[in-house]
């Protein structure tokens, strides 16, 4: 977890000191609490009497570690993901595009699964994080709807969740809009200043 935060914390640096500009808001890491690893084991039907071996459960629980990246823009998520997927010692094992196919609940995010080399004292151990790269937006819904599914203990009312369904349409239509006038200011600062003083005074 911690090696992957700090490739980020990297880029975001790199970023900040040589493009003057920010993809990354903010970053945060989990580990997964013995609780919510037990309850996905058995939603997953692995036995959690302990007699399921170390290697069932490793190749279906991933996301013991956890890292969620949440940047200003989607095309920022798509960037940083892959400028973390081509680095030479990440090898991507899986990713979920909840962008381009939300879950039915209206859930967005892009999930990857990566292996990163651990250097332990017998030699490097490579260990898979769960990565989770999304937009403010994004991330807002998600953990209002995180909120209101620990409240209701997975029984939330249809009216509820029709509301939760309109709200992830409209967080996705603010990105939308949001991307749009980003390519409209770029535009604006690819043109000589003269022009941009003309189009403002219309
Ligand atoms: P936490 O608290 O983050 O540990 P599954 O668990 O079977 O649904 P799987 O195979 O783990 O799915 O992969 P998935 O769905 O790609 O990723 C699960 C994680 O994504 C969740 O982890 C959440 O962090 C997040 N997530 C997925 N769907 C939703 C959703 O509908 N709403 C919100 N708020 N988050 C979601 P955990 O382990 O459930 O929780």
């Amino acid at each position: 977890m911690d090696e992957v935060v700090t490739k980020l914390s990297i880029l975001r640096d790199e970023f900040a000191h040589l493009h003057d500009e920010n993809p990354i808001e903010h970053v945060r890491s989990r580990l997964k609490s013995p609780e919510s690893l037990r309850e996905k084991m058995v939603r997953k039907g692995i036995a959690v009497d302990g007699s399921a071996s170390w290697e069932e459960i490793r190749a279906t629980v991933c996301d013991v570690a956890g890292v969620r990246v949440v940047c200003s823009f989607v095309s920022d998520v798509v960037r940083v993901f892959e400028l973390l997927a081509r680095q030479v010692d990440i090898e991507v094992v899986e990713v979920r595009d909840y962008i381009s196919r939300p879950k039915a609940n209206g859930y967005r995010s892009l999930h990857a699964i990566v292996r990163v080399p651990v250097f332990l004292s017998e030699g490097p151990v490579p260990v898979p994080v769960e990565v989770q790269f999304r937009t403010i937006a994004m991330d807002f819904w998600a953990s209002l709807e995180h909120k209101i599914y620990y409240k209701y203990d997975s029984e939330v009312p249809a009216d509820l969740l029709a509301g939760l369904r309109e709200a992830a349409d409209n967080a996705a239509g603010l990105d939308t809009t949001m991307e749009r006038l980003r390519q409209e200011i770029r535009g604006l600062e690819d043109l000589p200043t003269d022009v941009v003083a003309g189009l403002r005074r219309g």
